[in-house]
């Protein structure tokens, strides 16, 4: 079948909308028509150069939501007509990582997926006959994808597609990093910093769960009145504190924050979200994507005195089990994302999209098909 798509046909060259073949579904396989998607930042990073793994030409986006249209022999777990999101982090219950109750980086697919192509080793998109590799296991910039079964969240059918869309990466990630990387309790206190797409829905994770205390930490005082909204209690802006910020948010959190997030990709910042914690339990985490190449520090001190400094992928979310949940959460009102849409698109214009998002102008875009 056809497909339109934007496509990355190299590095630093702007997204072209172009028809695409679509191979059907292979066994294990789903084909799915994507109704909307938002633009997050590893698409710009890929497609600046600067990932040192990104492949082209290649059909970026990986937060997306869409409708089953087709499935492939052997599918039991969705049927045409289901409303689903892609996950780029899979859940196959089978491996290693599933079956251990203590990650949510599944392996199933994980070699393929990083190549651009699907679990036998060869992409479903073609252009004029040369293939385009997939991305992210998702590729959310194309009207219609294939996709592993174990990489599809079910979801309810009521949902409405611009809106949960922005759970297959962003809404997930920031409220999964407190739910389940940190486990974080009622009565708690944090500090997150940077307040764009993730950091926001970290303080709206942090007000769910009760938190006391929520301190946000951005250089764009911009960013103050909507994370007010999302539950901040307390902005810091480091660019008025200066070189004392560490210190000055341990003495703002009453002797160090219980938990820290990094949700800025930069390692200076990574380094002070670590040193404001408590010292003897606090937990900081680290969800922003750095520089490839690039390294963190600090003194060993800081962990021997009981800080410990984690990672997180995706939220720690098990996709399959826990993107339903958080649909449901947003659609009893729990959780807020319309708000968080500040921008919608047609594909023909996406690159406006990554543009609004570099100028700090939206906190996020979504494309509708
Ligand atoms: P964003 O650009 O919307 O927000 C980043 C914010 O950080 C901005 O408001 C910016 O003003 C602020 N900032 C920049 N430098 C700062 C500094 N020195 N101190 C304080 N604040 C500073 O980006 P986003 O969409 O929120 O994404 C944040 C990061 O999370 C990115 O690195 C992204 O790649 C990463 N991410 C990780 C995962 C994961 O699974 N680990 C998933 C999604 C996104
Ligand atoms: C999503 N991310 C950033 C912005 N939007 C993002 C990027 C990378 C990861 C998670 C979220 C990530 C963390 C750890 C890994 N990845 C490795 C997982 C593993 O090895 O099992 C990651 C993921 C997918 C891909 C690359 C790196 C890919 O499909 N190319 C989850
Ligand atoms: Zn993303």
């Amino acid at each position: 079948m056809k497909t339109r798509a934007a496509v990355a046909f190299a590095a630093k060259k702007p997204l072209e909308i172009v028809e695409l073949d679509l191979e059907g579904p292979k066994a294990g396989e789903v084909l799915i028509e994507i109704k909307a998607t938002g633009i997050c930042h590893t698409d710009y990073y890929t497609l600046s150069g600067a990932d040192p793994e990104g492949l082209f030409p290649c059909v970026l986006g990986h937060e997306g939501a869409g409708v089953v249209v087709d499935v492939g022999a052997g599918v039991r777990s969705l049927k045409k007509g289901d409303h689903v999101i892609p996950l780029y982090t899979p859940e196959c219950r089978e491996c290693k990582s599933c079956l251990s109750r203590k990650t949510n980086l599944c392996t199933a697919i994980r070699a393929t997926q990083g190549k651009g192509v699907m679990p036998d080793g060869t992409s479903r998109f073609r252009c004029d006959s040369d293939p385009v590799l997939h991305y992210m296991g998702a590729s959310t910039f194309s009207n219609f994808i294939v996709v592993p079964e174990i990489a599809l969240a079910k979801i309810r059918e009521d949902a409405p597609f611009d809106k949960v869309c922005y759970i297959g990466c962003g809404v997930t990630t920031g409220i999964g990093a407190v739910i389940w990387t940190a486990k974080a309790e009622t009565g708690c206190t944090a500090v997150v910093f940077g307040l764009g797409g993730i950091g926001l829905n970290v303080i709206q994770g942090l007000r769910m769960i009760g938190a006391e205390q929520i301190v946000g930490v951005d250089v764009n005082p911009g960013k103050k009145a909507m994370a007010e909204k999302f539950g901040m209690t307390h902005f810091v802006n480091p660019t008025e504190v200066g070189a004392d910020l560490v210190p000055y948010l341990v003495n703002l959190t009453g002797g160090g924050a219980d938990y820290s997030f990094d949700c800025t990709g930069n390692v200076t910042v990574m380094r002070q979200a670590l040193e404001c914690t408590h010292r003897g339990w606090g937990q900081s985490i680290i969800i922003g994507v750095a520089p490839s190449g690039a390294e963190i520090a600090t003194r060993p001190f800081q962990l021997v005195t009981g800080r410990v400094w984690k990672g997180t992928a995706f939220g720690g979310a098990r996709g399959r089990t826990d993107v339903p949940r958080i649909v449901d959460w947003y659609m009893e009102g729990r959780i807020n994302i319309d708000d968080l849409i500040t921008h919608k698109l047609p594909l023909e214009r996406i690159n406006e999209g990554f543009d609004l998002m570099h100028e700090g102008k939206s906190i996020r875009t979504v494309v509708e098909f």
